[in-house]
């Protein structure tokens, strides 16, 4: 099968696990499902998910038994990206090539839709049966990588730092908060899940943290040059905003090269895996060539 069709299946397979966990409840006003729903099935890339299926399928699990950690980590990401466009953040207009959230529904609603569903996550989460040591391990690194120590420890210096231009050790060390620790966890709950050993963990992890990064630089560069449609999302908005990138502090050739020498070192992390690694080797090289 090829690496397309692969990717395909697993996209559509978090599609369907999200509208069985999604399932509206009664006496709930219609507008908060109308808002989470609108967001969270805007067309992502449903990238968390996957690495969270990858992380559990390396270790030799089945991706089927890690589907209530990869809808998780899609719900927070989904409402940090609900929260990063309003007003009092990015004030942004479009994400996954429609209007944010605030913009259909008003801020009140879109600060309610992101904390319903960061509310949904871990409550699905702790629904997992049995909730046994290895679960609540993976539950803690992804509650970790979203807290202050992670994603809103990561946007809160985003915040601190607009307007000012920073090194690129500050830098590094914003981005590995607030996009590389979502999307680490995302692949070590998986890996966790499936009872992965301490050598494959560390493994993972270096992994996920390289991909964390080399996955915001590209995301950096593609808001220098990439297609507003192909996007989705309003681009150019890095400059607007005078914020400090890897473009900016870079040039684009040589954010490209670090994208690269990442690249490359993300493929040595995963020596020892053999042919399970294939996947996500091929994950790799996809996300950095992507264009949106
Ligand atoms: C508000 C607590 C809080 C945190 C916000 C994730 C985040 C932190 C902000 C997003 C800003 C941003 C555009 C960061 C660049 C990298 C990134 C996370 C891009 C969006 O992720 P994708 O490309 O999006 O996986 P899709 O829509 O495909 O899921």
């Amino acid at each position: 099968m090829s690496f397309d069709t692969v990717l395909n299946e697993k996209k559509q397979l978090v599609d369907s696990y999200l509208r069985r966990y999604m399932k509206r409840k009664e006496g709930v006003p219609e507008i908060i499902h109308e808002s989470m729903e609108y967001s969270l099935f805007a067309g992502g890339k449903r990238l968390r998910p996957i690495l969270t299926m990858a992380g559990c399928e390396i270790c030799g699990g089945e991706a089927a038994q890690a589907m209530p950690f990869a809808c998780a980590v899609e719900m927070i990401h989904t409402y940090s990206l609900i929260h990063d466009d309003l007003p009092a953040m990015d004030n942004d207009d479009y994400r996954r090539g429609k209007p944010t959230n605030h913009r259909m529904f008003g801020e009140g609603i879109a600060v309610l839709a992101g904390d319903g569903l960061l509310n949904s996550a871990y409550e699905l989460l702790l629904n997992i049966t049995p909730l046994d040591e290895r679960a609540i391990r993976a539950i803690r690194v992804i509650a970790r990588a979203s807290g202050a120590e992670g994603m809103i420890g990561g946007q809160v210096l985003d915040l601190e730092n607009e307007e000012r231009q920073v090194t690129i050790q500050v830098l590094n060390d914003m981005h590995s908060r607030k996009t590389g620790a979502l999307i680490c966890a995302s692949l070590l709950a998986g890996a966790l899940n499936a009872g992965c050993s301490e050598e494959e963990y560390l493994k993972l992890q270096d992994f996920g943290n390289k991909l964390g990064l080399a996955f915001q630089i590209q995301d950096d560069i593609l808001d220098v040059i990439g297609d507003q449609k192909v996007m989705g999302k309003d681009i150019g908005s890095d400059a607007v905003k005078n914020k400090s990138t890897y473009v900016s502090l870079l040039g684009l050739d040589g954010s490209k090269t670090v994208v690269k020498k990442l690249v490359g070192e993300t493929k040595s992390c995963l020596e020892g895996f053999g042919d399970r690694a294939r996947f996500l080797i091929q994950l790799t090289d996809y996300l950095v060539e992507r264009e949106y």
